[in-house]
């Protein structure tokens, strides 16, 4: 049935949600370069605009593998299958695109992965074509926001793409957010009082393998304050266990007992949870360095190492941001670990992590406050279609 419903602004029906004519379809191309930030981001962004703007989404991916590890329902060696709302497609380089067809309504491309061949003849014979959004990775540099929304025409169809960044202004596409994250979060907080048996603080500890992590267990295990450090399942946490080997069994008369543990690797969908039960996060990448920022704690950001330290342009850009309303030494405190933690200078690790305890009650507050201005700001997939609303020929 085609009918065209009123919109939020109507005045006769102002609760009335607007809803499209027919569902969007959307069709979201992912290949896993390495790890799981790509298809964390994918996944999260198909998942919401299929539940909150009734969307029907396809998502292909090249690796079913490590889409499994984050959603463990996936099963790998099939080429289509659905998970909730969402339709997966298993992408084989050379396979034919009849998997994955008509185009739809709106594509996007994850991270410059490039869509295949056959998917974008279906798109250039498609009246009108597809609009085509080119989801790049998240940035604070200052020239993301010029390129923004840029187009750039394909060569030889006719066909252009839209870069579209995340980040962290108005400027930008914003950062993914469900609508309940923000209550759900609150919630979780309110319910989750410390049993008196676990005070002290809690740290997470996910990272990249080259992360100076002894340095940081021995700055920890000197704490005043009982810590409880949770290292993610992988390297780092291979390494924890060669370091508690090499560390005396009994700590000196007097210290505080602190425990180390490894977490194993929890489903997507508990992650959140698992940022919320910690005091202090250290995360990598994109996705859960973002979702540290949701959770509202104090973070160090491990950043995916890039030629000629490229990244550390990136990690200042975001400190240049993020920092702003800290005092000037708590602001200090952060930039000293967060470039300890990353380039990596082992000797500064120790008084770093001193520092960065010292001012952890204005971080805490800081970080509440950054997370509040974020979220006054629209999201990601809100962004992304009121851009589609404007621009696509619909
Ligand atoms: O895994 P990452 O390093 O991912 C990416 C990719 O490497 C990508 O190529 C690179 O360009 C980008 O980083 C910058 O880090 P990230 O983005 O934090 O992704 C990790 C995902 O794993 C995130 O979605 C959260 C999820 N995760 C779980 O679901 N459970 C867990 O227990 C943990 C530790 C993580």
């Amino acid at each position: 049935m085609t009918h065209s419903a009123p919109s939020a602004h109507s005045p006769d029906l102002p609760n009335v949600q607007y809803l499209p004519p027919s569902p969007l379809s959307c069709d979201i191309f992912c290949r896993v370069v390495d790890n799981y930030g790509d298809i964390g981001v994918a996944w999260r962004l198909a998942r919401q605009l299929a539940a909150e703007y009734a969307a029907t989404i396809r998502l292909a991916v090249d690796d079913l593998a490590s889409f499994q590890r984050l959603v463990p329902s996936i099963r790998t060696g099939i080429p289509m299958q659905r998970v909730g709302e969402v339709t997966i497609v298993e992408w084989r380089d050379g396979s034919d695109a009849t998997r994955i067809a008509p185009a739809a309504d709106l594509v996007i491309e994850a991270f410059g992965c490039g869509l295949p061949a056959d998917y974008l003849n279906l798109m250039a014979l498609r009246a009108p074509p597809p609009f085509w959004v080119n989801l790049e990775y998240l940035s604070a540099e200052p020239w993301v926001r010029e390129h923004h929304l840029l187009p750039s025409p394909h060569v030889t169809l006719p066909l252009t793409s839209y870069f579209f960044f995340p980040g962290f202004t108005t400027r930008t596409g914003g950062l993914i957010r469900e609508r309940d994250l923000i209550t759900r979060r609150d919630t979780a907080a309110r319910a989750a009082a410390k049993p008196t048996d676990q005070t002290g603080l809690h740290i997470l500890v996910f990272g990249y393998d080259h992360a100076p992590v002894e340095t940081l267990f021995t700055a920890i295990s000197e704490s005043k304050e009982t810590v409880l450090c949770r290292v993610s399942e992988g390297a780092l946490a291979e390494r924890l266990e060669r370091w508690r080997g090499s560390q005396a069994e009994i700590a000196p008369e007097g210290a505080p007992m602190h425990e180390f543990e490894v977490t194993p690797f929890v489903p997507l969908a508990d992650f959140d949870d698992l940022l919320w039960r910690n005091d202090i996060l250290f995360v990598r990448g994109e996705d859960s360095f973002v979702r540290a920022q949701w959770a509202a704690k104090p973070l160090v950001w491990h950043i995916y190492p890039q030629a000629d330290d490229a990244h550390l342009k990136k990690l200042n850009a975001f400190l240049d941001l993020y920092c702003c309303g800290l005092s000037a030494r708590a602001e200090a405190a952060m930039r000293r670990l967060w470039l300890a933690w990353n380039r990596p200078i082992r000797e500064e690790i120790g008084p770093a992590w001193n520092d960065f305890l010292a001012h952890l009650p204005a971080l805490n507050t800081h970080a509440l406050d950054w997370s509040k201005r974020l979220a006054d700001m629209p999201d990601l997939a809100a962004n992304l279609l009121s851009f589609y609303r404007k621009n696509a020929k619909i």
